[in-house]
């Protein structure tokens, strides 16, 4: 057997073992993993290091229109790019339907800004504003059968949320078309009362997005999402959960019998809305819904990646930059938390955190690691085995890990668009060295070493939870 390239001398971890033994992949895919495979154009020694699953981030935004004169500071271009130094082979960013229009105009736009900008491969899941009765009977039925197998809902912001009676709809269509819905979970209403009093009250400084947007907000619209589900019989996935009073929300509704998935991110498990209360306007860099806790909650999320509370962990990248009229120090966001575009860069930081906090430091094992950064992902959205795993037939979709590198974040060695990151001076202990997109090398070290362009578009299967 000949091969286009051989990994050898490594130490393969997937979900659910560690081994040694030699990957063997040709046409961009694994073709054989026994010990001493021999010949191939390319020997590739990962000797000391790890082959894992190239990561899967499920929850990234790029080039997403997010209000008047900000703009998105990743493209599909430095946001794949990014991510690729990040150790990933897959994202799956949004695409926004705007209200008037269709599912399918809204994904034209975004396959035109994807098409031939990518590093690595991508899936878009479609954020649905306006769920019209074309949209529920017709539109998402089509969509499903052609690869595009999830939705996200939001319960905040008054030009996306959708009220619970459109909700249900939502939910009721998902069901009998087979999407998987995703549902951001924070209390308009009660975030409209607060930050009216934070106003009247002259209160304008960052500090206050997170009092506006309180856990029982957050609480009580994930308890609300998971009792429209349970409703109408439909699985859900509860995204970005910042505390413990919501992960328990999750716990509860799963011992009723619902089928519900739950993910965090890495802002909650290494910020704090102390964060936000830094000097007057840097607090801005940390603005992000929902908003990053305490220390309690920190440890709580810990535990929901441990106890399986959480499938997923995710970055929820939604980068804007900071010192620049269209990012968070816009003319009003300078003046008024409100106007503070929100969402945090994180795509690049997403697995080395949790490879050094989680791993590094003892917090959880190897193939936890690869579960929750890939193939928790794949599974769930309906990309496995193609994705998400080391096995014969799977995409050669690797990332080699050196466990011992010590890399301190800045700004400067990070490849996104933003010019910062909430992680600054944050010491790490593991990084990805090596990543390849179905056996070509992308990131050699710190080089890039592919063309933009070669990331596919990927169809979905529907979602097992479905
Ligand atoms: N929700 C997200 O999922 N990302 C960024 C902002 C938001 O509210
Ligand atoms: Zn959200
Ligand atoms: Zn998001």
């Amino acid at each position: 057997m000949s091969f286009d390239t051989i990994i050898r001398n490594g130490t393969i971890v997937t979900a659910s073992d560690t081994f040694r033994c030699d990957v063997g992949i040709r046409n961009g895919r694994i073709i054989a993993m026994a010990e001493n495979l021999d010949d191939a154009d390319e020997i590739i020694d990962a000797s000391g290091l790890y082959v894992m699953p190239g990561g899967i981030d499920s929850h990234v935004h790029l080039a997403q229109p997010s209000g008047d004169g900000i703009v998105m500071a990743d493209d599909f271009a430095s946001g794949t790019l990014s991510a690729a130094f990040g150790g990933n082979t897959t994202v799956m960013p949004f695409c926004l339907q705007e209200k008037g229009s269709t599912l399918r105009e809204a994904l034209k736009a975004y396959h035109a800004k994807a098409e031939g900008e990518c590093y690595i491969d991508v899936s878009f899941h479609i954020i649905v504003t306006d769920p019209t009765s074309h949209v529920l009977g017709q539109e998402l039925p089509a969509l499903v059968a052609d690869g595009y197998t999830s939705i996200k809902v939001f319960m905040t912001y008054e030009n996306l949320r959708l009220r619970d009676d459109e909700i249900l709809a939502t939910l009721d269509s998902a069901r009998t078309s087979g999407a998987l819905v995703m549902v951001h979970c924070e209390n308009e209403d009660a975030i409209r009362f607060l930050i009216g009093r934070h106003e009247a009250n002259g209160e304008f400084a960052a500090k206050y997005h997170a009092t506006s947007r309180p856990v029982a907000a957050e609480r009580e619209a994930t308890h609300r999402a998971l009792s429209l589900a349970e409703i109408v019989d439909t699985p859900i996935v509860i995204v970005h959960v910042s505390n413990r009073q919501a992960m328990e929300e999750i716990q509860r509704a799963r011992a009723r019998g619902s089928k519900v998935a739950g993910e965090t991110c890495p802002q909650y498990l290494m910020l704090t809305a102390d964060d936000l209360n830094a000097t007057e306007l840097e607090g801005a860099k940390f603005v992000c819904s929902p908003p990053p806790r305490d220390a309690e909650s920190q440890i709580a999320c810990w535990e929901g990646l441990q106890n399986g509370t959480f499938d997923l962990f995710s970055s929820d990248h939604c980068p804007f930059r900071y010192d620049d009229d269209a990012g968070k120090l816009n003319e009003k966001g300078k003046r008024n938390f409100r106007w503070i575009p929100n969402g945090i860069p994180g795509v690049e930081t997403r697995l080395p955190i949790l490879f050094s906090e989680g791993v590094s430091k003892g917090r959880i094992d190897l193939n936890r690691f690869v579960a929750l950064s890939s193939t928790n992902h794949a599974k769930l959205y309906g990309l496995y085995p193609r994705k998400g795993t080391i096995a014969i037939g799977s995409d050669a979709d690797i990332a080699l890990w050196d466990p011992k590198k010590s890399v301190v974040i800045t700004n400067d060695i990070l490849h996104h668009g933003a010019d910062y990151t909430p992680y600054e001076g944050l010491a790490i202990t593991g990084w990805p060295v090596r990543v390849m997109v179905r056996g070509k090398t992308v990131i050699n070290g710190e080089a890039l070493v592919a063309e933009k362009g070669l990331g596919n578009y990927l169809a979905r299967a529907r979602s097992p939870l479905v």
